[in-house]
Order: structure tokens, then sequence, then C-alpha cells
């Protein structure tokens, strides 16, 4: 007989270190257990001397990291007995908390920035029978208003200002100990609101408190150069990036993540969008791996910082892919251009291929 090894998500993996209260209604979409993926051929062709993975958390159940979170925020959610949830998003909070909603039986109300969300994020949200709100402002005006309607209205926000959140993210650090057997040297991170890096820190550090690692990582966390107030040292006004899922200029775990940096010793840097994409499409190219532009964020600076000797040779490094490349199906082709029209004969097929090679 085979036995029933059926994976339950994270809040079944990883009860024991999660708050959740005993009897309480789970609400899950088998999210977590995401692939830890060794990179080979972008180190080989680069001649770089280190063990580099990626966590590619674009493959949770709506396409982004933010799964891990919104199973805790709507289980504690619904425990709590609320009816609704809401959130501001540049994208892919909106699908995760459309989704859990769904899930829960509650509603779902989200607030995003006019025209400033790639289409795949846009079309979960519709799909998942959430309220969307699309502001004439940005991600920061929307995490504002979201505080105030939620100061006068039984609505729980599933921000990550939402403790829940950061609990339920944490356990991307947890796996990838699991994993490895102990924690990689360097960690490398997209930063928006700030709120993963300061989950993935309080896992590292819950694991290394109990002794199950036997460090934590230098903690790494890159912006996009035109969305990069812990670069300015403050928060920036009108933030812009081609890499819409972190155009965000207010952080709200600015403290959390700001300690994270000190107490692992670790830097934020920027990065450019043409590195941005250059980045997106040599994981695609290179790896196989297609993830947003986001996410290639934290390669693009892991490569940086080891070309320049600041993550030295040798290292054990994990970046994280937050978001799935299906998510932003407009900047992929627009990238790569439409694939060539050849008429549907053996000739201008067989041209075609050897034109290729
Ligand atoms: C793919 O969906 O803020 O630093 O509203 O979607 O924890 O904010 C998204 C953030 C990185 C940044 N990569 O994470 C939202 C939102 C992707 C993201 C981030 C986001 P945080």
């Amino acid at each position: 007989m085979a036995t029933n090894t059926r994976y339950l998500g994270l809040i079944d993996r990883y009860r024991s270190r999660l708050p959740v209260k005993d009897g309480c209604r789970i609400i899950s979409l088998c999210e977590g257990d995401t692939p830890l993926i060794q990179l080979h051929n972008i180190p080989r062709n680069r001649g770089l001397d280190v063990e580099i993975y990626v966590k590619f958390d674009g493959l949770n159940p709506t396409g982004s990291f933010k799964d891990r979170g919104m199973t805790m925020a709507v289980t504690q959610a619904v425990s709590d007995g609320s009816q609704a949830v809401i959130c501001a998003s540049t994208g892919n909070t909106s699908a995760a908390a459309a989704a859990y909603a769904a899930r829960a039986g509650i509603r779902a109300f989200v607030l995003i920035p006019e025209g400033k969300i790639a289409y795949g994020k846009l079309a979960q949200a519709m799909m998942l029978n959430a309220t969307v709100l699309q502001i004439r402002g940005n991600f920061d005006d929307g995490m504002s208003l979201v505080k105030e309607v939620a100061s006068e209205t039984p609505v729980t926000i599933v921000n990550s200002i939402n403790p829940y959140r950061l609990q339920g993210q944490k356990t991307a650090a947890f796996e990838i100990v699991d994993a490895l057997g102990d924690a990689p040297d360097y960690h490398c991170l997209p930063v928006g609101n700030a709120g993963n890096i300061s989950a993935y820190w309080m896992g590292y550090s819950e694991y290394f408190d109990d002794s199950t690692a036997s460090h934590r990582p230098v903690m790494a966390g890159y912006q996009a150069a035109g969305a990069a107030p812990f670069i300015a040292g403050h928060p920036i006004d009108n933030p812009d990036t081609v890499a819409t899922a972190i155009r965000i200029g207010n952080p709200q775990s600015w403290d959390k993540a700001k300690a994270a940096e000190k107490e692992s010793g670790g830097w934020f840097d920027a990065i450019s969008d043409e590195e941005i994409l250059a980045t997106q499409r040599m994981l695609a190219g290179e790896e196989g791996i297609f993830a947003e532009p986001a996410s290639a964020t934290s390669v693009a600076g892991a490569i940086r910082d080891i070309k320049s000797g600041r993550i030295p040779s040798g290292s054990r490094i994990v970046c994280t892919l937050t978001g799935n490349g299906l998510k932003d199906p407009d900047i992929a082709i627009e990238q790569c251009g439409k694939p060539q029209i050849v008429d549907a004969t053996l000739g201008a097929v067989e041209s075609a291929i050897a034109s290729a090679f």
C-alpha cells in the first residue's frame, strides 16, 4: 500500500512554529514547499565560483510569495469572524488576497494603482472575484487609504502590516534551511514594501535561536533604482520602475528591514531597470526559469556583488524569485518582440530553422 504523503500547505507543515489557534479552520491552497533550484549555467558562463540557488516562490498557487503570508492572514481573519479583507497592492498581494478570500468564502477589496499593474495580476484579481478599485494614485496612496478605510469599516487589512503575513512568509527561510541542512551565507531579495526581507530575517533568526541553523545569512536587499527609498535614506514621492511589483516609495516595514540589514551585516543597493530586465532574460534564456521583473532584481544584485567581491568566492547564496514571469506578459513580449510569421510550408519552416543556427 502506498502511504498518503499529500502536502497540505505551510500551516500544516510548520504549525508548531506559527501562531495558529487550535481547532481553527485553516484557509489554504497548499502554498509553500517551492523548489530551491541551483543555478548552473549563469555562474559557469561568467566564471563565478559560488554555489547559488533560487527559491522559486513564483510557483505558489497564485504565482507569488504572497500566498505564504495570505494563508496565515486569512486564516486569522476568518477565525476572528471577519467577513471581508482589504489591501493596497502593486498586483501580487491583490491576487493572493482575492484567492484566499474566495477560498474562505469572504469578500476581498483591493486598491491598485491605475494602469501600473501587470496584466496577469489584474486578470487574477478580477477572476478571483475581488472588488477591484483602480485608484488615480500609486501604491503608497492606496496604502494610506486602506488604513483609513479599515479604521472606519469592519474589514481586515491583509497588507504586510498585518503581523500574520510576515509569520507566514518566514516559512520560506525554514524551507531553505531544511533543504540545505543549514542557512546559506548570503540571502538576496528584491525589496518593495520590505515585508519579505523582514519575514526571512525572522525565520532565519528563529531557526538560529533554537540551533536548527548554525548561523544566519547576511541579508542583501535590492531595490529598483527609480524606487529606492532605502538607498535614498528616506521615503520617496514618485517611485517609478519597469518592475511594477516594487514601485513603492514608502516601505511599511522600514524599521524591521533596517534591523535585518544591521543585525546581519547586510546592505541595500539599487538596480537599474536595464539590469533588471537583462537579468530576467538571463534567468529565462540560460536557466529556463521565467520570473517576473521584480524578482530578477535579487539575482541582478547577487551577480553584481559576486563580481565586485562584496560576496566572496566560495559563498553559498540563495536569491528569492518572488513572482512568476507569466504575471507580466506585456513586458516579456516587449523585450523579445513578436514571433516571426512564416508560410505553412515545409520549405518556409526549414529555412527559418536553418537561419536560427
Ligand atoms: C514579485 O503586491 O507589495 O518588500 O502589493 O510582488 O515584501 O514588499 C508586492 C511586492 C517583490 C516586494 N517581488 O516584496 C504587492 C506588493 C514581487 C512583489 C516584492 C513584491 P516586499
